[in-house]
């Protein structure tokens, strides 16, 4: 097939490669946006209230189709459950290997398994905030969540299959496929063999969330989880896995995904997840603005705050425009380390208009900034978060 290696070009599906489109000054999100948007829903800024993020709630980013799967029966959970897993669908780990595995649902679900509380982020969150915009998914601050993620640790599969010495990465490989600017592919991205193998990481292959069977478009039957990086390494749909001794350099590894200030810039890759709080938006919206109305008095105010690069140590918030700070009292789960963090403060409203802004900084200092990060994908864009008020009695 034409370019599934995601390096080759796909004749008549125009230029390979060509970059993404940053929208003029005065561009509105458009039809294609639009389109994008409404597949790919966000986490509603009320379910950050939950710890872990209630099915339907958890925010959903698809490149392509929800692949079909083969004859998925429903798996009952449970202890009485029998390991079944959709027939026909098998999971190779293959390459640069001295055993390769080939296993279907059933023989993954019969290995010990692992639960991992992980939140997952899309690196294009923020996206929609940026000036110009990258026209792409355009998300606001919403594309969040987290779950209880049950698998095998990829780890243990990879000590099964023993990567030759001078493998270097493990290719993760999906069951969806389409074309992205111009390159026809299956969605690929690939890990660091020390990163994959080592078993600290906690990356897995699941089958289940919330210990429930993964739901179609979260990955069904199995997807990669690799907590604290950005959404697009957790491969959904996962069918293969192939240990390489060069790079991978595929579409969604070299091409996209990459933090650049131009098209002829090589960039970096996109990977840990950057600082950010969120609020959840306190009193009640405004149905267009989203404005939040509260009444004077004692105004309660919590959210979730995370960081891949270590745990979320302070959690600040101003009400008076960033000229003040206070500090929030966060309690983190040291047993969950790849799960947000709660936090909570109060704030005495009286009438008026108000500019709330919450702003998170991690165990390594990283803080998240006041003006938005700008670069050509639209990626990591963790500026602070701010939520208009209107205080009335
Ligand atoms: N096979 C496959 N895996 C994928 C994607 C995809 O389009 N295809 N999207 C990625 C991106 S960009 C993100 S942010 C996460 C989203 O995971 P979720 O929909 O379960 O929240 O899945 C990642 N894994
Ligand atoms: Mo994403």
């Amino acid at each position: 097939m034409n370019g599934t290696d995601g390096t080759g070009r796909a004749p008549g599906l125009g230029e390979a490669s060509a970059p993404g489109r940053v929208a003029g000054p005065d561009e509105g999100i458009g039809a294609a946006e639009l389109a994008l948007a409404a597949r790919n829903h966000g986490l509603p800024l009320e379910a950050l209230r939950y710890d872990i993020t209630p099915p339907g709630l958890h925010y959903v980013l698809v490149h392509y189709d929800i692949p079909a799967i083969p004859a998925m029966p429903a798996i009952p959970t449970g202890p009485d459950a029998p390991a079944a897993g959709p027939d026909g669908w098998r999971l190779t780990v293959d390459g640069r290997v001295r055993r390769p595995l080939d296993l279907d649902v059933a023989a993954l679900r019969e290995r010990p398994a692992v639960t991992h509380r992980v939140t997952l982020e899309c690196a294009g969150n923020g996206r929609a905030r940026l000036s110009p915009r990258p026209v792409s998914q355009p998300w606001i601050v919403e594309a969040v969540g987290t779950a209880d993620w049950t698998g095998v640790p990829l780890a243990a599969l990879l000590a099964e299959a023993a990567p030759v010495d001078g493998a270097v990465e493990a290719v993760f490989t999906g069951a969806d496929h389409g074309v992205e600017r111009g390159t026809e592919q299956d969605y690929r991205r690939s890990l660091p063999l020390p990163f994959a193998a080592d078993p600290a990481r906690g990356v897995l292959v699941a089958y289940a969330m919330n210990g429930a069977p993964l739901p179609p478009q979260h990955g069904q039957p199995l997807r990669l989880v690799v907590p604290g990086w950005y959404g697009m390494a957790s491969v959904k749909w996962l069918t293969g896995i192939t240990v390489t001794d060069t790079p991978f350099t595929g579409f969604q590894q070299a091409v996209a995904y990459r933090y650049r200030q131009s098209p002829d810039d090589p960039g970096t890759p996109v990977d840990v997840i950057a600082p950010r709080a969120l609020m959840i938006p306190p009193g009640f919206p405004d149905f267009m603005s989203r404005t939040r109305v509260v009444r004077p008095g004692p105004v309660p105010l919590a959210g979730r705050a995370w960081s891949g690069h270590g745990p979320v140590t302070r959690v600040e918030l101003s009400t008076d425009g960033e000229r003040s700070w206070t500090d929030a009292e966060v309690t983190a789960d040291p047993g969950r380390p790849w799960a947000w963090a709660a936090w909570r403060t109060a704030w005495t409203a009286t009438p008026g208009p108000y500019l709330l802004t919450v702003r998170a900084t991690d165990a390594t200092g990283r803080s998240q900034p006041l003006t938005a990060p700008w670069n050509r994908g639209g990626f990591g864009n963790n500026l602070v978060q701010r939520v208009e008020v209107l205080c009335v009695t």
